[in-house]
C-alpha cells in the first residue's frame, strides 16, 4: 500500500524514538489515527478523555523520561483544548510535540466548520510551529519539530489539514531534494567556557556561607550536588521542581523553599553571602536574598536565564551534572562548617515539626497526616504527582524524597488537574514501578474521567485524593495575602469512592488517623487503578514556615471582617500551635 502523508509522519517521529502517543480521534486526524493504526505495534496510542490530559500526559512522559511527549488532537475544539497541557510542558521547559488537523485544505479560513487556524492559536506556546503543505513537506517539518522541542525544550507543533493527511506521496517541488534531512539527534558538549569556571571558583572559594540552590535542571545531578555541598560546607536548598534532586534524609539538605518550604531554607537563603543557584529558574524572587546580600553564581542550560533572578557574577552555561563535576576540583574544602551544621540543625527541628504534624492523632484528620503516611509507604524507584493547591504544600513539605524515587507537579504553570494525567503517564512509561498521585479534591475533579483512562489500560496507578470540600488554597489566599473573608472557593462534596466503583475500579475511603496507614497499605498492595479518599480537617492553613507581620494582620482581618468559620479555623490553629509547643 502507498504512503500516506499521514505515514510520513508516523513513521518520522518514530524514527525520532516516539513509542507512545497521548490523544483523542476525531474528524480532524483520522488519516493520523489510521497511520498510528497500522503501527500499533510500533507506537502505543493512549486514547484519553481530554485532550487537555493528553498534553499533560505528554508533559510528564516527557519530565519522567527524559524522551519527547506526544500529543494528537482533531481540529478546532480537540486543539484547543490541549493548550492549558502544553504551556505547562513551555513553563517547565519540557520537549514535547503536539499534532493536530485542520480540515480540508482549500476551505481553510472561508467560514466552514471548526476553522480554527490552530498554528495561529499556538504562535505562543510553541518553539516551533508549522501547517503541513503537502505530502512533500512532511518529512522536513517533522524531522525539525522534534528536533526543536529537544534543542530548546519546549513544544512543538505541527498542524495538518484532514484531507492532506491521506494524500499519496505526489510531486515534490524542484528544492525539496529526496531525503535531505535527518534524524540523528546531535549534543553539544554543554560546559561552560574554562574562565568562566575559573571565576565561578574564585567566587565559591572566597564564600563563608555559601547556599545551593538547585532546581528541575539539577535532578540527574544528586552525586554531583552532596559532594559540592560537602566540599562547600554549604547546604542544598531546593526548589520544587528539584524536589528530588538529593534526598531530604541526606546531610546537606534543608528542604525546600518559598511558601511551601521550610524554614531552615528560607533562613540559609536569608543569612548566605553567597547563592550558588544549580540549574533552577524558581520564580518566588522574594525568597531569594537581597541583591546585594550575597554574591551569586548560575549554572544554566539556557543562557537567557543566567541572572534571571538573581544578580550573579559569573554565569555558568552548561548541564548540570556535566558542570559541577568539571568544577569540583577547582573548589576548596571549607574547613568551617558552622553554617551548614547551623543549617543541618534547623532540618532536624524542621523534621520534628513535621513528624508531629504528620503524626497527630486529632478528629477532623489533618491532611498532613495523609502525606506522612503516604510517605513511609512508597517504595524506592516510587514516582509521585501532585497538583497545585494546599496539597501541594503537604507534598513538598510532608513526604520526604529518597533517592530514586521521582516527583513532579505543574511548577512553573502551577496549574491544576495534572497530577492524574501525570501519574498515568508515569505509569505507561514504567509499567513496574509504583505510581501515585497525591492531589486536592478540586484538581482531580477536572480531569477525573481520565480514572476510565486509567482502568482502561490496566494501570495500576494509586490516587490520594485530599478531600477537603474546598479550593482550599485559594480560600487561605484570600484571607492570608488580601484580609479578605472566603468567597466562592466551597466545592460540592461528591463520593470519590462510588466514582472509583463507578468506573470499575478499586475504591477506599478513609477519615479516621489511626487508620491512615493501615488503609494506604491496603490501598497500595491493591492490583490495578486505587482511589483513595482521605477525608481531611478544612481547617488548616498551609502557612509559610515564617509568617510575616502583613500575612499575620490581613489573617486577622479577614477573620474580624466575617469569615465564615472563623471559630473553627481560630481553634484550629491555635490547637496546633499549644501541640507542637508540648
Ligand atoms: C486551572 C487552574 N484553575 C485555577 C487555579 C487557581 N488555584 C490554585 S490552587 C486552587 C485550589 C485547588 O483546590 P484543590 O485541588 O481542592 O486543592 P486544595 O487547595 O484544597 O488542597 C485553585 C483554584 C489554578 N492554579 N489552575
Ligand atoms: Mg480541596
Amino acid at each position: 500500500m502507498a504512503q500516506t502523508a499521514a505515514d510520513i509522519l508516523i513513521d518520522t517521529i518514530h524514527d525520532w524514538g516516539v513509542e507512545v502517543i497521548f490523544g483523542l480521534p476525531g474528524d480532524g486526524i483520522n488519516g493520523i489515527m489510521e497511520a498510528l493504526r497500522k503501527r500499533r505495534e510500533e507506537i502505543r496510542f493512549i486514547q484519553v478523555r481530554h485532550e487537555e490530559a493528553a498534553a499533560f500526559m505528554a508533559c510528564a512522559y516527557a519530565k519522567y523520561t527524559g524522551k519527547l511527549g506526544v500529543c494528537v488532537a482533531t481540529s478546532g475544539p480537540g486543539g484547543i483544548h490541549l493548550l492549558n497541557g502544553l504551556y505547562d510542558a513551555k513553563l517547565d521547559g519540557q520537549p514535547v510535540l503536539a499534532i493536530t488537523g485542520h480540515h480540508f485544505h482549500d476551505l481553510i479560513d472561508t467560514h466552514a466548520q471548526q476553522d480554527v487556524d490552530l498554528d495561529r492559536v499556538f504562535e505562543d506556546v510553541s518553539v516551533y510551529n508549522t501547517r503541513v503543505m503537502g505530502p512533500a513537506h512532511v518529512e522536513n517539518v517533522a524531522d525539525l519539530a522534534c528536533r526543536t522541542a529537544f534543542s530548546y525544550r519546549g513544544v512543538a507543533h505541527i498542524n495538518f489539514p484532514t484531507d492532506l493527511q491521506e494524500q499519496e506521496r505526489g510531486p515534490r517541488s524542484k528544492r525539496n531534494v529526496v531525503d535531505h534531512t535527518s534524524d540523528v539527534r546531535a549534543h553539544s558538549a554543554r560546559l561552560p567556557a574554562e574562565d568562566a569556571m575559573a571565576r565561578a571558583a574564585v567566587v565559591l572559594n572566597a564564600g563563608k556561607k555559601i547556599a545551593i540552590l538547585c532546581g528541575r535542571g539539577a535532578l540527574d545531578a544528586s552525586d554531583e550536588l552532596e559532594a559540592l555541598a560537602d566540599r562547600l560546607g554549604a547546604p542544598i536548598v531546593k526548589a520544587l521542581l528539584g524536589k528530588a534532586a538529593v534526598p531530604d534524609m541526606g546531610p546537606y539538605t534543608t528542604g525546600g523553599i518559598g511558601l511551601l518550604g521550610t524554614k531552615p531554607s528560607q533562613e540559609a537563603l536569608e543569612e548566605c553571602d553567597t547563592l550558588f543557584m544549580v540549574g533552577t529558574s524558581f520564580p518566588y524572587i522574594e525568597f531569594l536574598p537581597k541583591p546585594g546580600q550575597a554574591r551569586g553564581v548560575q549554572i544554566d542550560l539556557d543562557p537567557a536565564r543566567i541572572g534571571l533572578r538573581y544578580p550573579v557574577e559569573v554565569g555558568l552555561v552548561g548541564d548540570c551534572q556535566r558542570t559541577l563535576r568539571e568544577l569540583l576540583p577547582k573548589l576548596e574544602k571549607k574547613s568551617d562548617r558552622s553554617f551548614l551544621q547551623r543549617a543541618q540543625a534547623g532540618a532536624k527541628e524542621w523534621w520534628k515539626l513535621m513528624e508531629t504534624r504528620g503524626t497527630s492523632r486529632d478528629r477532623p484528620m489533618k491532611p498532613q497526616v495523609v502525606a506522612w503516611e503516604l510517605g513511609k509507604r512508597l517504595t524506592d524507584t516510587a514516582i509521585v504527582s501532585s497538583d497545585s493547591g494546599t496539597i501541594a504544600t503537604w507534598f513538598a513539605r510532608q513526604i520526604p524524597a529518597r533517592r530514586g524515587q521521582m516527583y513532579s507537579l505543574s511548577g512553573t504553570l502551577a496549574t491544576m488537574a495534572n497530577g492524574l494525567p501525570y501519574t498515568i503517564a508515569a505509569q505507561i512509561a514504567y509499567p513496574e514501578r509504583q505510581c501515585v498521585g497525591f492531589v486536592g479534591d478540586g484538581g482531580f475533579t477536572m480531569l477525573m474521567g481520565e480514572f476510565l483512562t486509567a482502568v482502561k489500560y490496566r494501570l495500576p496507578i494509586k490516587i490520594v485524593v485530599i478531600k477537603n470540600n474546598t479550593l482550599g488554597m485559594i480560600k487561605w489566599e484570600q484571607m492570608v495575602f488580601l484580609g479578605n473573608p472566603e468567597y466562592g472557593v466551597e466545592l460540592q462534596p461528591m463520593d470519590f469512592v462510588a466514582f472509583a466503583r463507578a468506573c470499575g475500579a478499586t475504591g477506599f475511603a478513609v477519615d479516621d488517623p489511626e487508620r491512615c496507614g493501615a488503609i494506604l497499605d491496603q490501598a497500595l498492595e491493591t492490583p490495578g487503578p486505587v482511589l483513595v479518599e482521605a477525608t481531611v480537617d478544612p481547617f488548616v492553613p498551609p502557612l509559610p514556615a515564617k509568617i510575616n507581620f502583613d500575612q499575620a494582620k490581613h489573617f486577622a482581618e479577614a477573620l474580624a471582617r466575617g469569615e465564615p468559620n472563623r471559630s473553627r479555623i481560630a481553634w484550629t490553629i491555635l490547637a496546633d500551635r499549644v501541640r507542637e509547643m508540648i
